[in-house]
């Protein structure tokens, strides 16, 4: 047996882990009290982690669908030569416009992304969808205007605020902030510290609450302006701040001042002296934050949500210090900026052929990608750690669509819907069976960075991305096998000269051939990589990354110990990287840095966002949404057993087996439904069957179903709700097209013993 350092791959949190391993499985899970960030702290999904390490669905080898639809397993040689060979032809037959890139990462693995993204430069594609553009594009954009770019991305420091607004999220399940339980625990016992919840449901977190706001599902945008209306009419705005800080809160002060406020907190439906005490409290507090989730983003109008949200923490002037809201630095740049009002690198954005639909943040929207494979001409999809079929919108519409092309790859671990519909699906090695990091390292004032190493060899002939992607841009020509002088450099080169004559040689060989420079992550895994400690070549991406990070925030670099020149602070901070297995802190900035990160030329944040006040004003007349369906389903909450699709044996679970959904009582006992009673769940999408849970958590009138169930394991029938069957592409925001999951209007059905079994 032995102990090993990694990190806890299931939510975004990615806490450390201390872990001992005997006969290639984990015996024992524990928090890694020398993790700079979570210190010990986990919660109780990662000690079941061998279940996603070790189960019966791992796929071992490369397989390619017959015409039977059965699967033959192949070599990677034949896999990699006849996927590059139809991948070169449909750019030539269709160009680059006729591929599209799915995924990009789970919570724990991003270091895949770096190698995957080099497939757009060879096909000459812009088209990435991704999970982020399902959840997070309505708030990059609101972020593009406020702060002058997409990547001026918001967190919070909830553990040092004084007044907490918790709105639509659930970090006692979810996480999402650091060590959330024992942070929510810490502001609960602290009677100077309050925390809100704005949720439709009486939550875990909601439970701790001081105050809890349960609002009518899809009703924020009325609420949140409404606190807003009350601290602007109570003159309780930060008048030095945003003279100081901001433009252009002229026009949305005239329109607070004579929004209907009690019109629209009846139309929220919570108690209107909560909603004064919750203005007045928070605009008051010494230090205030405000956190979101899905429960913001995945519903009616989400994108005035966005800005509304940050309204709150900037009106008051809780940004940019302790205990309030503030961007922060990336190491692994995980998203772009593409405003629709620019050109980006004097290139035009590139529109999908069918919706037109913009990119934000360089990702499209996977609710349209079923279209623009039908009607907008794309013929080559490659999934990479995703599994769309189950988790974006309307499982039939994808299962049609991909059905249609005339190429699918998926990469994966385990052999997953979105997989048993490709061409050829490619076995990953696992998240412990590789070097691998994650680029949620979202931090302010001090950010980190862990990479792991590997813990187990590849499970049967699986590859880490780094591997794949390379061989396969190798099998497509467009970079030879071996870099020999390259790889000699880095190989001779003294230490003390912190890779500078490898990256001299590097530049010199990528300006004599220009054409490599897309593929810049393969080129120094085939060369640096091989130098370095470890067999950590996956890593070598990593030294460029730590060049760029240094150089754009030397100051908070050093101020986290490290020494050196440009070069040395470089290469000091990636010796750093590769060899603590615990991670490490690579920056410690101030609270006055957050104006430097401020990408307005002005440097000042600009509140006045033309698309969000003609919303705001447009709320006055909005009617009242109308359905047909006499629920309100809220499809995807996050719960104690469930982490996306990361675990597939179901095994993994200690309750909650059937993903239950859960239903007020007054509302079961209308309908008769009992606890434990199987029911329909029926939308103007599809219907499914599933397991009633009565619980008083919900609002009337509401429903919820789990996140992360449906999926087969061991060729079963789906086990829990496939949710994504009853959701629409089109149910979304007109703007973004970020769907809104948290608000699907469906209808529920005593069984019907004549109904054999609810599919799509
Ligand atoms: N256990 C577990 N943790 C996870 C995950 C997981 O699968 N399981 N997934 C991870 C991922 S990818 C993400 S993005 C995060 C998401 O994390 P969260 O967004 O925190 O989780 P959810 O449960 O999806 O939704 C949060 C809350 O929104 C509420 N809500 C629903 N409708 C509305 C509404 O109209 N208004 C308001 N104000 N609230 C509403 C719900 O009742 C719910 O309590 O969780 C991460 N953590
Ligand atoms: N209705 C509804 N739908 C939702 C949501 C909701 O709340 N409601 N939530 C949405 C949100 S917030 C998110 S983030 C998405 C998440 O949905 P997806 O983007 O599909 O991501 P995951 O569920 O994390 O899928 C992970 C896949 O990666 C595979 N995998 C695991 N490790 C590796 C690895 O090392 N390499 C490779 N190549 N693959 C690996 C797993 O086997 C799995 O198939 O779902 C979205 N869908
Ligand atoms: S699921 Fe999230 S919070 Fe829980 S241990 Fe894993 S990374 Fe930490
Ligand atoms: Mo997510």
């Amino acid at each position: 047996m032995h102990t090993e350092k990694t990190a806890c791959i299931l939510c975004s949190r990615v806490c450390g882990l201390t872990v001992d391993i005997e006969d290639g499985k984990f015996v024992k899970i524990k928090g890694d009290d020398d993790h700079p960030m979570s210190k010990g702290y986990i919660c109780q999904k990662a000690a079941r982690l061998e279940h996603y390490q070790n189960h019966d669905d791992r796929l071992s080898h490369p397989l390619k669908r017959q015409p039977d639809g059965s699967f033959a397993k192949v070599s990677w040689d034949q896999a990699l030569s006849e996927i590059a060979a139809k991948l070169n032809s449909v750019k030539k037959e269709s160009g680059g416009d006729a591929f599209a890139l799915v995924g990009g990462g789970g919570q724990g693995n991003h270091l895949g992304v770096l190698y995957g993204q080099q497939l757009l430069g060879a096909m000459g594609s812009r088209f990435v969808y991704s999970a982020l553009a399902q959840e997070k594009t309505q708030d990059f954009w609101v972020n593009g205007r406020l702060f002058g770019e997409q990547t001026c991305h918001t967190t919070e420091d909830v553990e040092h605020a004084d007044y907490v607004l918790f709105i639509g999220c659930n970090p006692f399940q979810s996480h999402g902030i650091p060590n959330a339980r024992d942070t929510l625990k810490a502001i609960k016992k602290d009677p100077n510290r309050t925390m809100v919840v704005v949720d439709p449901r009486k939550s875990e977190t909601a439970k701790q609450a001081d105050i809890h706001l349960q609002l009518r599902p899809g009703t924020d945008a009325f609420l949140l302006s409404a606190i807003l209306a009350i601290i602007v009419r109570e003159g309780l705005h930060d008048r030095d701040f945003l003279s100081k800080y901001c433009t252009g809160f002229e026009e949305l002060n005239k329109e607070l001042l004579t929004l209907p406020i009690e019109e629209y907190v009846r139309r929220a439906d919570v108690p209107l002296e909560d909603v004064y005490r919750v203005a007045r409290g928070f605009a008051t507090a010494n230090t205030a934050c405000v956190r979101i989730d899905l429960g913001l983003q995945q519903t009616l109008h989400c994108t005035l949500n966005a800005y509304l949200e940050k309204m709150l923490y900037l009106v008051t002037g809780n940004f940019g210090r302790r205990g309030g809201n503030n961007l922060h630095t990336y190491f692994i740049p995980l998203i772009g900026n593409t405003d629709e009002r620019k050109t980006v690198d004097g290139k035009k954005l590139k529109l999908t052929a069918h919706h037109k639909m913009i990119p934000i943040s360089g990702l499209y929207p996977p609710n349209i990608l079923p279209d623009e494979i039908e009607l907008g001409g794309i013929r080559a999809v490659w999934v990479d750690s995703s599994n769309p079929l189950m988790t974006s919108a309307d499982t039939a519409a994808y299962e049609r669509a991909f059905n249609k092309l005339d190429l699918l790859v998926v990469v994966d671990i385990a052999l997953t819907e979105t997989a048993r519909l490709a061409h050829y699906v490619l076995p990953a090695a696992s998240q412990f069976e590789k070097w691998e990091a994650s680029g949620f390292n979202l931090e302010f004032p001090e950010n980190f960075f862990q990479l792991r190493k590997p813990l187990f060899s590849p499970h049967g002939e699986s590859l880490p991305e780094p591997e794949i992607y390379t061989r396969l841009l190798v099998k497509m020509g467009l970079i030879p096998d071996c870099f020999p002088i390259l790889e000699q450099v880095a190989k001779l080169e003294p230490k003390a000269t912190g890779h500078q004559l490898f990256l001299a040689s590097f530049a010199a060989t990528l300006s004599l051939k220009k054409s490599w420079m897309r593929y810049g992550a393969s080129i120094l895994y085939r060369s640096l990589g091989r130098a370095l400690p470890e067999d950590a070549a996956a890593g070598a991406i990593f030294f460029p990354l730590a060049m760029e990070y240094t150089s754009k925030y030397r100051e908070a670099v050093v101020r986290a110990g490290f020494e050196g020149n440009r070069f040395m602070l470089a290469a000091s901070l990636f010796r750093a990287i590769l060899s603590r297995h615990s991670g490490t802190i690579i920056s410690k900035h101030e609270f006055k840095d957050v104006w430097t990160l401020i990408k307005n030329k002005d440097g000042l944040i600009h509140l006045h966002i033309d698309e969000m006040l003609a919303d705001l004003k447009d709320l006055r007349t909005e009617a009242q949404p109308f359905t047909d369906y006499p629920f309100i389903l809220m499809a995807g909450e996050r719960r104690s057993y469930n982490a996306n699709q990361i675990f597939r044996d179901p095994n993994w679970r200690k309750v909650d087996k059937d993903g239950a959904m859960r239903m007020h009582p007054s509302d079961a006992q209308t309908l008769t439904i009992a606890d434990g009673e199987r029911v329909i769940c029926k939308s103007s999408t599809g219907q499914i069957e599933v397991t009633v849970e009565v619980d008083d958590s919900v609002r009337l009138g509401m429903v919820s179903l789990p996140h992360g169930y449906g999926m087969r394991f061991k060729n079963s029938d789906p086990i829990g709700p496939q949710l994504n069957v009853l959701t629409s592409g089109a149910h979304c925001d007109p703007f973004t097209k970020t769907p809104y999951h948290k608000h699907v209007p469906v209808n529920i059905l005593k069984l019907d013993k004549t109904v054999s079994r609810a599919t799509a």
